[in-house]
């Protein structure tokens, strides 16, 4: 029985899935088969936000394990030499050659990957370019990250500050409970700054935050001074870092998802993460925060060409050379956070 599955047709696509009975979340007993059923259901809202990004996978192939145990899990992202050959595929340079990424374009690719494991879809802020470069980041991502004895409710207060800065700069915040312990806020770009600038403004961003409030929050990264303090991860804006996708599961000990939240919903008092269940139910309901970003993530105007990812993928110079290290917050996008007020909004 193990290994062999059954053969299953997904959108004219032929798939083995296996061990469908198989509990991977200890803790609630749900199983490989409810977990390929989630993506399955969730790809309407999902597949949009992976478009045109290379997917770092983590991959739990033991099951999750239970929060005293949880099992090893591993990243990866070259694809799967066993994986089939119509998943789409684009190379990136690495200082130690070539990797070649799923892309995540159909309902297919999501249920193999939930095959082999790979529970959590990590991407970057920026899509490919139609050369089949990195492009420039279409959002940003601020990542909320408790310290010891840091709530969820801390989380929200900051992200409401983070929201008015964000406005202010004539930008349009959304928060997602990352599925793990934090908040994430996204807002759309338009294309124009480099991950690098990006980066450079979100952690001004970081630092004013800390600067107006040290008792909340902290810009530094050193786990010593986070106690009892939201830490501002303004660094996943660097072209080569990947956060969580709005929509993956978690291999958490509980099957949380990334899940986009309305700002209503970071004010309330019992503010959780949601599972599986609840994200599906909500979308079902209709119920997707995200769906403002959408548009903009989904088709900038540079929009690449459908099918621009080759199966036989074409070296890439390293994308760290295209970028400067010069980055200023004179290249913010419409003004700078230095030269904004915090505007509080009363929950
Ligand atoms: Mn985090």
């Amino acid at each position: 029985m193990v290994g062999q599955g059954q053969i299953v047709q997904v959108d004219g696509r032929r798939l083995r899935v296996t061990n469908l009975d198989k509990v991977v979340y200890p803790a609630t007993g749900t199983t490989k088969g409810e977990i390929i059923a989630y993506y399955t259901q969730i790809a309407p809202l999902i597949l949009p936000l992976l478009d045109g990004r290379p997917v770092t996978r983590k991959r739990w192939v033991e099951g999750v394990g239970t929060t005293d145990a949880p099992a090893d899990a591993f990243f990866t992202k070259q694809l799967e030499p066993g994986a089939p050959d119509w998943i789409l595929r684009q190379a990136i340079q690495h200082s130690d050659g070539p990797k070649e990424y799923p892309l995540v374009e159909d309902v297919p690719t999501l249920v193999w990957l939930a095959q082999v494991a790979a529970i959590e879809l990590h991407v970057p802020q920026w899509r490919f370019a139609p050369d089949g470069l990195p492009g420039r980041p279409d959002r940003l991502v601020l990542d909320l990250d408790p310290g010891p004895g840091v709530g969820l409710d801390q989380c929200a207060e900051v992200a409401r500050i983070a929201r008015g800065i964000l406005t202010d700069m004539g930008l349009d915040p959304f928060p997602v409970t990352s599925g793990s312990k934090g908040i994430h806020l996204y807002a759309a770009l338009p294309g124009e700054q480099t991950s690098d600038e990006i980066s450079a403004v979100v952690k001004e961003l970081a630092r004013l935050i800390e600067n107006d409030h040290p008792d909340l929050a902290t810009s530094v990264m050193s786990k010593a001074v986070r106690g009892g303090k939201v830490f501002l991860d303004w660094s996943q804006n660097n072209g080569k870092k990947t956060t969580i996708s709005p929509y993956s599961l978690r291999g958490r000990a509980q099957p949380w998802v990334a899940a986009p939240r309305t700002w209503d919903e970071l004010d309330e008092p019992e503010l959780a993460q949601l599972d599986l269940d609840e994200v599906l139910a909500r979308a079902a309901a209709g119920v997707d925060p995200l769906a403002a970003l959408r548009p903009l993530v989904a088709a900038p105007a540079s929009a690449p060409p459908r099918h621009r990812a080759s199966r036989h993928p074409r070296s890439a110079p390293a994308p760290a050379t295209a970028r400067t290290a010069t980055a200023t917050v004179a290249a913010l996008p419409r003004c700078s956070p230095r030269t904004v007020r915090p505007v509080w909004r009363a929950p």
